[in-house]
């Protein structure tokens, strides 16, 4: 049976586009979304205006002519950040919103905040400028089981901090957890809270890391929880309330450095992103929800106006390949593969 269904262009609200060769090979990837919010996690990070000027000089560069993505940039968050150079670096349009890392929570993430006292006066001057702040939801205490770092950071660090700091408007990211998702719920009046969910999270739970043998493509941060805390997630994801709105957190590592002893965390999912929703999405009885969640809840959020412009998703029949791997230099990354057929292809209106 071939449908359509033709919605605003989308945009992602979390973005890992690296740099150099890397960057290269994957921002074409993204370049049918509207906006993408790019995360600062290089090394060394993002910390000032002035890099993220840069940064997105080099993403402009690689992006195919007449691409529709715009980047907004975002500052990695460190105990030494001017507040000043952040309410600047929003005012003039150049960043979208800043990123809070607890140290070593994720990949890159050794610069990031461990004293939350010294980073207060920054979060004032957010607060009062309304620049959005991302976080990655997790506490690193060793102590904590992997599993419920997003819980007990909710309770640890993400309330304490919104409580401190009356007016501060935060994102929590990549969201794994139904507790993640009724802390979004409860907070978000006034849209003084938001939340992204990424493509890969509303597809695996932890047994597809971990049952019947070692998968590192499926090994992320924050990792895929158990089967309940899918179901939640595809709930908020499809309910098409405002707090909810894509984040695919697409993070691409070569290979070679996946299939380690000790690989790094990420799925790649830029190339097939929006055929996996529009699958989810219809398997669910949903796809009337897809363009509140992928291009209508994300730029409420962030006070943007939604594109202009559309796109259509078009459902064939024959299931559509997309490559194995993409090549960056002498790389290849490995694309995240959903474990079901695709037949939904994202294309010009
Ligand atoms: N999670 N990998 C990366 C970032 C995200 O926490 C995240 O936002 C990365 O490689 O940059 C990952 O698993
Ligand atoms: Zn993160
Ligand atoms: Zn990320």
């Amino acid at each position: 049976m071939n449908k359509f269904l033709t919605i605003r262009r989308p945009d992602d609200w979390h973005l890992h586009l690296r740099d150099d060769e890397m960057l290269n090979a994957v921002t074409p990837h993204s370049a049918d979304f509207g906006r993408a919010i790019i995360m600062p996690n290089l090394v060394p990070p993002v910390v000032t205006g002035g890099q993220a000027r840069d940064y997105r000089a080099r993403i402009r560069a690689a992006l195919p002519e007449g691409a529709a993505l715009k980047p907004l940039m975002t500052l990695y968050l460190t105990e030494t950040t001017d507040p000043a150079d952040v309410v600047a670096a929003h005012a003039e349009g150049l960043i979208a919103a800043v990123k809070l890392y607890p140290a070593g929570a994720t990949t890159n993430s050794a610069s990031g905040v461990t004293d939350f006292d010294k980073v207060r006066p920054v979060l004032e001057a957010m607060a009062e400028a309304g620049v959005p702040l991302c976080v990655h939801g997790e506490v690193t205490d060793p102590a904590v089981d992997i599993f419920d770092r997003e819980a007990v950071f909710i309770e640890r660090v993400l309330d304490p901090v919104r409580r401190a700091t009356p007016g501060l408007r935060v994102v929590m990211e990549h969201i794994t957890t139904a507790d993640g998702i009724a802390y979004v719920r409860e907070n978000a009046a006034d849209a003084a809270m938001g939340g992204t969910i990424t493509t890969h999270h509303l597809v695996i739970n932890r047994n597809a890391i971990l049952a019947g043998g070692i998968r590192p493509h499926y090994y992320c941060l924050p990792v895929a929880k158990r089967e309940t805390h899918r179901l939640a997630l595809r709930e908020a994801a499809m309910s098409g309330q405002g707090p909810f709105f894509l984040g695919t957190d697409s993070a691409p590592h070569p290979d070679r450095a996946k299939l380690q002893p000790c690989g790094c965390a990420g799925c790649f999912t830029a190339p097939n992103t929006m055929s996996i929703l529009a699958q989810v999405f219809e398997e669910d009885g949903k796809l009337e929800t897809l363009e509140a969640f992928a291009s209508l809840n994300g730029p409420a959020f962030y006070r943007l106006p939604p594109n202009e412009d559309r796109v259509t998703l078009r459902r064939q029949d024959e299931p559509i390949r997309y490559p194995e791997t993409i090549t960056a230099g002498e790389e290849t990354v490995t694309v995240f593969d959903p474990g079901f057929d695709l037949h939904w292809q994202m294309e010009p209106a």
